[in-house]
């Protein structure tokens, strides 16, 4: 399976999405009057009751720093950090705990490769290559790379369906390309794009790969052994864990032989002014005192979702952007944004005569939340020369009602702009 890419199972037990519901406070409450139709989870998702408990635990009763104390709480807290720590790499199916890095979120683990392996290895006659539909965290990183490095940086361009050109891919990828760094799930278009392909063909050219998995890993379950890129980054907030954490996987042969990047406490074994040496993996790349509830939070996250099971959650946000899908053939004027088969659980689209931004506020007023703008993708904006788009994203705690209260709302915008 190209792991994003679940194709919905008939054999699966559905979600009992009305049970899950409970489990999330922030869902229930009026918003301008209206019950909140929350459909922005690919930006930042809600949190269930049993992540907020794990991280007020800890904050309550077992707050400490963590690796430095022998003290009861300091091992507490240690204990509840290490242990989230391999709760992600068995969610990811990554070999090692030494290969999972916390970091703030995809785009802090991005600057850090883009910082410790690329600036390390890079010159000016190399190359980067990045693609047309990623988020500027893969984007800006890489830039800013170039610009230090003198490396430069080529672009994968996308049809309009919304799927990467793979003919391009192959005519741009050469033995100057060093790294190649693209997105799993785009966040606008909700492509999966072939990333076992992909890799295989860079690792083939002698590039090393970077998947940026901020979207993908919502929505489908990961298996870094099987995928066998060499850095693999995403976000707490989006997979129903706190904000201000994120992981970077990567391979241990390249982490250990890269420098470290910023330089504190816990990254180092010694200290002395004719010069220091550094810890183990991953500690070298977690310098200074990291965000221990949120790590905490994302392994009680992990639980969640697991407990759900991965391939269940992937198939109810199937059938929820089908049912959306068929729901946008009937508005007159309105276009969507990216249709590639098998796309995730995202639906980008525009109304003719009605400004996104003006669509945002007219269906927040229904108490119906999505995004509008550029979702930091401006190349895609500029693809398609339109300056925003709306854009609702579907997650394991929507339902199709909450679609129908979507689809009203846009009647609603249609009749105040009468188009
Ligand atoms: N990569 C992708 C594909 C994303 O969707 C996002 C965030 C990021 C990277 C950055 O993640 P962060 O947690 O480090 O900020 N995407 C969005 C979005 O689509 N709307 O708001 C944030």
């Amino acid at each position: 399976m190209n792991q994003a890419q679940a194709t919905p199972d008939a054999t699966l037990c559905p979600l009992d999405v009305e049970s899950v519901r409970k489990d999330f406070p922030a869902l229930h409450q009026k918003v301008n009057g209206r019950p909140l139709v929350y459909l922005d989870s690919g930006a930042s998702s809600q949190k269930p009751e049993q992540v907020i408990d794990a991280v007020q635990a800890y904050e309550r009763r077992d707050h400490a720093n963590v690796h430095r104390g022998v003290h009861t709480l300091s091992q507490r807290a240690t204990d509840a950090f290490e242990g989230a720590r391999e709760k992600v790499r068995s969610f990811v199916n990554a070999r090692s705990v030494r290969e999972i890095v916390f970091t703030r979120g995809t785009t802090e683990a991005i600057n850090l490769v883009a910082q410790s392996y690329g600036r390390s290895r890079l010159a000016s006659s190399d190359e980067v290559l990045v693609t047309e539909m990623e988020h500027h965290a893969n984007i800006v990183p890489w830039q800013l790379l170039c610009g230090q490095t003198g490396a430069t940086l080529k672009v994968v361009p996308f049809d309009d369906n919304g799927e990467l050109i793979m003919a391009r891919f192959k005519e741009l990828l050469s033995s100057q390309t060093r790294i190649v760094a693209l997105t799993h799930v785009s966040n606008t278009l909700g492509t999966v794009n072939p990333v076992h392909q992909i890799i295989r063909m860079a690792h083939e050219a002698g590039a090393v790969v970077l998947i940026d998995g901020a979207q993908a890993v919502p929505h489908s379950a990961i298996d870094l052994m099987a995928l066998d890129c060499d850095f693999y980054a995403f976000s707490g907030h989006k997979l129903y864990g706190p904000t201000g954490i994120g992981v970077l996987y990567g391979r241990e042969a390249l982490l250990d032989a890269m420098p470290p990047w910023q330089g504190g406490g816990d990254m180092i074994k010694s200290v002395r002014f004719s010069g220091s040496t550094y810890n183990d993996l991953p500690y070298k790349f977690e310098a200074g005192t990291p965000h221990i509830a949120g790590a905490i939070g994302l392994g009680e996250a992990v639980d969640y979702v697991s407990k759900l099971g991965m391939d269940r959650i992937a198939a109810h946000v199937h059938k929820l952007l089908d049912y959306a899908t068929a729901q946008t053939e009937r508005v007159s004027g309105m276009r969507v944004f990216g249709n590639a088969p098998g796309k995730a659980g995202i639906l980008s689209f525009e109304l003719q005569g009605i400004h996104a931004h003006d669509l945002g506020t007219i269906l927040d007023h229904e108490g119906v939340a999505i995004r509008t703008g550029h979702h930091c993708a401006m190349p895609v904006m500029e693809h398609y020369a339109v300056p925003a788009t709306a854009r609702a994203t579907f997650a394991l705690y929507n339902t199709r009602a909450e679609i129908d209260s979507l689809f009203a709302a846009i009647d609603k915008a249609r009749e105040i702009f009468h188009t």
